[in-house]
């Protein structure tokens, strides 16, 4: 979990009103933020295309921070930081691009730098950022520490092409950092995970969850939305879906739960997806039908989820949610381990 601390009152007061409803097993388990989308590239003090698809984390001082992926006018994408005090509006966008990417150095970022998850490490009292890298052989995932979101420690490329979608564990798992990452391969786009003593060799690759087949709105091509929740029952984790249609492409988010101790075991997969495209700034923009989200916030009652999503490629938007609520969905509406026998 984040380091801290205040959670913003709004999401919150939101997310309390959902769990008085009822014992949440119904749809719609996400509520959209009423004056969504909360960041665009209006809003960027330097000229943009788009900013969209922002990790996110609470800072030690209360503020929510998030690290946007912008696109600009060449097509090539950075990161930049927002930081705001309730996590809604209000927000501090850096003047300069945060984090660019650095072909000279990392030849693998020579088409830019995408979809960043950001992961609070204790045990290194720094946040770890995953994200895209984006070069001739394909995306590949990248991994930088921090401590301010000001300078960077780079580690480069952790994960060849053709590979995304990744993000950090918070801690060790029997004494390796674990991440979990979308490799391409030839029988489709599935969730993986990998260990490494040092961040920087990594081994010991599982398959964690599977793409479905057939009609499934999961099948072929899924992967990782925001950094694992460790809960008492396990890792839950928020993954997208990508329904291919004549029209093109839907994103949609699904749940699945992992044990905690053996995160490549999956305990539950959810039945339906729970969250899809719907407004009209999810459903048209520069890619339309995307919600895709690379951060949460979460409440100091342990509870209040503040999901940030980029919409349609265009936008980042809100969705606020709980945890538990998220997880006694799981339990009604799911099948015992991975759900890829159907
Ligand atoms: C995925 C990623 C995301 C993007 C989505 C929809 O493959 O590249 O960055 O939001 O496609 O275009």
């Amino acid at each position: 979990m984040n380091p801290a601390i205040h959670p913003p009152d709004l999401p919150e007061t939101i997310a309390s009103e959902q769990l008085k409803q009822g014992p949440c097993t119904d749809l719609p388990l996400l509520t959209r933020y009423s004056d969504n989308p909360i960041l665009s590239g209006h809003d960027w003090p330097y000229a943009v295309n788009s900013v969209f698809n922002a990790g996110a984390v609470q800072l030690p001082d209360g503020d929510t921070l998030l690290l946007c992926r912008v696109e600009d006018r060449s097509g090539l994408s950075h990161l930049c930081a927002a930081r705001s005090k309730n996590g809604i509006n209000g927000w501090r966008i850096d003047p300069q691009p945060t984090l660019m990417a650095n072909p000279r150095d990392y030849p693998e970022e020579i088409w830019g730098i995408e979809d960043p998850r950001i992961t609070y490490v204790p045990e290194l009292e720094q946040f770890a950022v995953a994200y895209t890298s984006f070069a001739r052989g394909g995306p590949g995932v990248s991994l930088a520490l921090t401590r301010d979101f000001r300078s960077f420690q780079r580690f480069g490329v952790i994960m060849p092409p053709e590979d995304k979608d990744a993000a950090l564990l918070p801690r060790r798992v029997n004494g390796y950092w674990a991440l979990i990452h979308r490799p391409m391969t030839t029988t489709g786009a599935h969730m993986w995970i990998s260990y490494s003593p040092d961040l920087q060799h990594w081994g010991n690759h599982k398959v964690i969850l599977a793409a479905r087949r057939g009609g499934w709105w999961d099948a072929n091509k899924i992967g990782l939305c925001s950094p694992p929740i460790e809960t008492p029952k396990g890792w839950l984790m928020i993954y997208h879906g990508v329904r291919v249609t004549a029209s093109g492409s839907i994103y949609r988010l699904g749940l699945a739960l992992f044990d905690l101790e053996h995160p490549e075991i999956c305990l539950q997969r959810g039945n339906s997806w729970i969250f899809g495209p719907d407004a009209p700034y999810e459903r048209s923009g520069d890619v339309h039908d995307v919600v895709f989200p690379c951060g949460q916030t979460i409440g100091a009652d342990g509870d209040a989820i503040n999901l940030y999503y980029g919409a349609a490629d265009s936008s980042v938007a809100l969705a606020t949610g709980s945890i538990s609520c998220l997880l006694t969905w799981l339990d009604a509406n799911s099948s015992v381990g991975d759900g890829t026998e159907r």
